[in-house]
This record gives structure tokens, C-alpha cells and sequence, in this order.
């Protein structure tokens, strides 16, 4: 089984990260931010990635810790399950729409971080939650889980629909990545032999 289990302990965040990549999608998230356990939930159910996650940040501050510290979580509890990446299909793409928001996703579990980020999210806020945060988290996501990660906005108003579209997009075109290829899965999908 493809799992990996992070336990993250810092002076601002303390982070447990439990997923299995050949899961169901199911989840149980509890960061203490509410619209980020929401897009987390969003995450595990479109990748069919379980995914148990529980943080506890200085929000007193505000919640940049919390959301860029479980983004590092998470992509080294995606790093450590997928091992050596043998038989994964290793690309993954999604044009996700969500009513006036489409958002595309292409991304490579390449071990090269890299983000490119062409997403306008027009609010500051939505509700109490830093719309800026979004792009913290990925650009932790994508570090740690070595990802090059390519996310543009094609269409959108509404902040809601633009970040959900996002995470869905994402979440779906990881999917495809981490899954395994029937037509290869003995090998590691790189002409050099290692990823
Ligand atoms: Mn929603």
C-alpha cells in the first residue's frame, strides 16, 4: 500500500498528515481554518487520495503558518508514498469548471519543484480565510512533494469558485498521476531510471 504517515512539530505549528494514495478519496481534516479544511476536503475527494489531516497553528496571528506549514506536510507525506514512483503514470492534467470559474491543471511528479501560478483570486478575503494564502500553500505543496506544478485561471469572478476550481483541478490531475499504468508498471517512468 502506498501510504505515508508526517508528524510536523515547529515553534508555530504542530501537523499530523496521514494518506494513502490508492485510497477512496475519504477524509477527515481539522486545521482550525475552516474555508482550508474545506478545499482539503475537496482535495482527498477528487484525487481518491484518504486523507486525515490535524493541525494546530498561532492563529493569533493569523493562519499563514498553519496553511504553509500543512502544504509542507502534505508534500512530504506525498513524496514518502510514493517512493521510488515505479509503474505511476507520473502526469496528470484537468480543465476544472466551477460555474464561472475554470481552472487548469498540469503538473508532473518530476522531483523538480516548480510553480507556476497564474491565478487571480479578486478578494482579499473569503470569509476570515487570506485569499493570498492559496498560492503559500501550493508553492509549499509543490516544494516538498517535488512537483512541477502549473495552475492557470482561465475563468472566474467569484473567489469561492476560482480557489475551489483550483483545488479541484489539482486534486483531479493528481489523480491521474499517482495512479499506476497498467501498460508500465514495472518501471520508472523516466528515460534516465530515476525520478
Ligand atoms: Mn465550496
Amino acid at each position: 500500500m502506498r501510504s505515508a504517515k508526517i508528524s510536523r512539530q515547529t515553534a508555530e505549528t504542530e501537523i499530523s498528515v496521514e494518506i494513502n494514495l490508492d485510497g477512496s478519496g475519504s477524509y477527515d481534516n481539522q486545521t482550525g481554518v475552516g474555508f482550508f479544511d474545506h478545499m482539503l476536503d475537496q482535495l482527498a475527494r477528487h484525487s481518491l487520495i484518504d486523507m486525515t489531516i490535524r493541525a494546530k497553528g498561532d492563529y493569533h496571528i493569523d493562519d499563514h503558518h498553519t496553511v504553509e506549514d500543512t502544504g509542507i506536510a502534505l508534500g512530504q507525506a506525498l513524496a514518502q508514498a510514493l517512493g521510488d514512483k515505479k509503474g505511476i503514470r507520473r502526469y496528470g492534467e484537468c480543465h476544472l469548471p466551477m460555474d464561472d470559474a475554470q481552472v487548469r491543471c498540469a503538473l508532473d511528479l518530476s522531483a523538480r519543484p516548480y510553480l507556476v501560478w497564474n491565478v487571480e483570486i479578486p478578494t482579499q478575503k473569503i470569509g476570515t480565510f487570506d485569499t493570498e494564502l492559496v498560492r503559500e500553500f501550493f508553492t509549499a505543496f509543490a516544494t516538498q512533494g517535488g512537483i512541477t506544478l502549473h495552475i492557470d485561471q482561465l475563468h472566474g469572478f467569484n473567489s469561492h469558485h476560482i480557489v475551489e476550481a483550483t483545488f479541484k483541478s489539482v486534486a483531479r490531475a493528481l489523480r491521474l498521476a499517482v495512479e499506476t499504468d497498467p501498460r508500465k508498471s514495472d518501471a520508472i517512468p523516466s528515460t534516465k531510471g530515476a525520478l
